[in-house]
């Protein structure tokens, strides 16, 4: 049966499990170590959670194809922008279904544009930030489930992040925000509206300038089709500091983001048809972001765009805008 994936905001018992799923998550020895994974200084073990900060950094790293100019990567400025992150969410939600012990458990999503509408003043305050949901702004962050303490080393760590030219690497400190510094405001609910409205969900030249709802909802492209930070992109701009980075999963708002964005692409799938481009006819410089090209991971096997077009018996939303 499908499980149901539910607004954080409105959903006290899938918030408290999603904070104490991550926090499981994050203090399960995967059994990899960082040496493993190319990362300078001494071999230290990877959580489970980081597994899934190294597999994003490490698509962002790989180029498809390799130095193309559009800076088109294997999970992002692309067609598999969706699928790819679809996938992990899966895995993510799959893991922590089985540290809860809760197959039931469905992954919250952050409606955004919800907080979007408010006045910009008032959006940090919205309830998501509060201490019993995600916390608050900081470098480090000091309130809620994932405040930083110097005494604690079990409370929540940053432990792989990225240099500046986002390789990666060990570090231990605590978790960053500074909402609202480097956008103004959130995306609001008429620019989902205007997102939804688009087809098709991808076109030529497959990249972070062509006007199609993938670009739109990835963020590379405004309301008005112009080079612009919005809607996904605008998300992790707005809050800051870890989300700034290849290694952005270190927040939890990461995958709250993505689920709403995963949310979208569903609902314009529910309007267009279980479509995707490109298919297997596109040119080997699409290669990763093609239909049947494998999604691959390091925490289960590979999945296809194509495979992730129908997932309605693994999951579902409560509602969809
Ligand atoms: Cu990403």
């Amino acid at each position: 049966m499908a499980v149901v994936r539910k607004n954080i905001s409105q959903n006290a018992d899938v918030r408290d499990q999603y904070i104490q799923g991550v926090q499981l998550l994050k203090n399960e020895a995967s059994g990899r170590k960082t040496n493993e994974f190319g990362i300078p200084g001494a071999a230290r073990s990877v959580s489970t959670y980081d597994l899934f900060v190294i597999w994003h950094v490490t698509a962002m790293m790989l180029e498809t194809p390799p130095g193309n100019p559009a800076g088109r990567n294997s999970a992002h400025r692309g067609p598999v922008f969706a699928p790819w992150h679809r996938v992990m969410l899966m895995l993510f939600e799959q893991n922590l279904q089985r540290l809860l012990n809760d197959a039931n458990f469905g992954l919250p999503y952050w409606d955004w544009a919800e907080d979007g509408d408010l006045p910009p003043q008032q959006q940090s305050a919205a309830a998501i930030w509060g201490a019993d949901c995600m916390g608050g702004q900081g470098n480090p962050v000091t309130t809620g489930p994932f405040a930083f303490s110097q005494s604690d080393p079990s409370a929540f760590r940053v432990r792989i992040s990225t240099n500046i030219s986002g390789e990666l690497r060990s570090v231990n400190r605590g978790l960053r925000r500074a909402f609202g510094v480097s956008a103004d405001a959130l995306p609001r609910t008429a620019h989902v509206t205007h997102a939804l409205a688009l087809s098709p969900y991808d076109s030529p030249d497959w990249d972070a300038d062509t006007n199609s709802f993938r670009n739109r909802i990835e963020g590379w492209m405004n309301d008005e089709g112009v080079s612009a930070t919005w809607l996904h992109n605008l998300v992790h701009v707005w809050v800051g500091g870890e989300m700034l980075l290849g290694s952005s999963p270190n927040d939890p708002v990461f995958f709250l983001n993505h689920c709403n964005i995963d949310r979208l692409w569903e609902s314009w799938m529910t309007r267009n048809g279980r479509v995707y481009v490109p298919d297997m006819t596109a040119g080997a410089d699409l290669k990763g972001h093609r239909i049947d090209d494998p999604i691959n991971s390091p925490l289960g096997r590979s999945a296809t765009p194509r495979e992730t077009l129908d997932v309605s018996e693994i999951y579902e939303y409560d509602a969809l805008p």
